[in-house]
């Protein structure tokens, strides 16, 4: 063999003996590191435990000090000089609720695990040492109406607690029988009183009105006509409200806003526009909200419902 290929063979042997090396001492690094990382975890899975109540400065606790042990799980337990006292809930987001108590309307944190609050409902709210309130827990619901979570079909999503009564709101010139059989059926399954409330009355003649009502109350509903524009029926229905826990329920556009602002002036509640394409109209009352009438009748107001649906979890309210 000729000398200069020997030696570009030999360079070339010696090359791939220092990347061999090289390889190998790299695998030998990264087994060290997993293997280090192996025994880190373990100590930290086996570290013992300190027992509430245990002496925290124990040395046989290990060689990184010692662990608390997880606090129970449950509701915590009323801590000492927490003052707890029942509020209505007028509204509710994600993460507060705004009640009533003593006469003053506040809003309190809501406790993680009061998920399914509603308007309507009683709490217990806490106040800390600062005065920060917290809704604590939910007390005993008298009525509860519930409809099908459109979100979650087949699924129970309460809408309101301790109603006396329901006012199915249905505009005249848009009667939607099925629509009024279904929460009538959510009212009954609630423990709610119905009422039907026919609106707008001003847009259709004598005759027609007559029918509309006369299908209804043959399936044994109380009605009752009124009109914003004629104030036709308004005082019928403050009347019928009087003292009461009502919730104006229906389709968005169907009048629910405009009659809360008919009995409480104050409320100032937004009155969407009605579409002239399909006579439908647009959500403008985005969460259910309780107001309280000087007189003590408290009525609330709820988002336009599109599809009603019925699901009887079987639990009594
Ligand atoms: N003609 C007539 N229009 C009404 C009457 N009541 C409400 N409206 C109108 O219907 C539309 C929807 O009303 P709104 O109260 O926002 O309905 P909600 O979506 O059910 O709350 C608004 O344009 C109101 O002005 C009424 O008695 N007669
Ligand atoms: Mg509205």
């Amino acid at each position: 063999m000729e000398p200069d290929r020997k030696s570009r063979m030999r360079d070339r042997y010696a090359k791939m003996s220092e990347r061999r090396a090289l390889r190998e001492e790299n695998e030998r690094a990264f087994a060290d590191e997993r293997k280090e990382r192996k025994a880190r975890k373990q100590k930290q899975r086996y570290r013992p435990r300190v027992k509430p109540g245990g002496d925290p400065t124990d040395t046989d606790a290990g060689p990184d000090g010692p662990v608390q042990a997880r606090p129970p799980s449950g509701p915590p337990p009323a801590r000492a000089g927490r003052e707890l006292r029942v509020a209505t809930v007028l509204g509710v987001d994600r993460t507060h609720v705004e009640v009533l108590t003593d006469g003053v309307v506040v809003h309190a944190r809501r406790h993680p695990r009061l998920t399914s609050v509603v308007a309507g409902d009683e709490v217990q709210v806490s106040t800390d040492q600062h005065g920060a309130l917290r809704a604590e827990s939910l007390v005993a619901r008298r009525t509860l109406l519930v409809r099908e979570d459109p979100a979650r079909p087949g699924r129970p999503k309460p809408i309101a607690a301790n109603l006396d009564l329901g006012i199915v709101t249905i505009p005249a010139d848009r009667p939607r029988f099925g629509l009024v059989a279904r929460i009538r059926t959510a009212l009954h399954n609630g423990g709610i009183g119905a009422l039907l409330v026919l609106t707008k009355a001003d847009l259709i003649g004598a005759a027609e009105h007559a029918d509309v009502l006369a299908t209804f109350e043959s399936t044994g509903l109380s009605t009752l006509r009124v009109s914003i524009h004629t104030g036709e029926g308004l005082a019928a229905l403050a009347e019928t409200v009087r003292g009461r826990t009502c919730a104006f329920l229906g389709h968005s556009g169907a009048g629910k806003s405009s009659l809360c602002n008919a009995l409480d002036p104050g409320g100032l509640r937004r009155v969407g526009a009605v579409r002239d394409r399909d006579a439908r109209g647009r959500h403008t009352t985005s969460r259910a909200t309780l107001s309280l009438l000087p007189d003590g009748t408290r009525i609330l107001d709820t988002p336009g419902i599109r599809a009603f649906g019925v699901v009887d979890d079987g639990t009594p309210p």
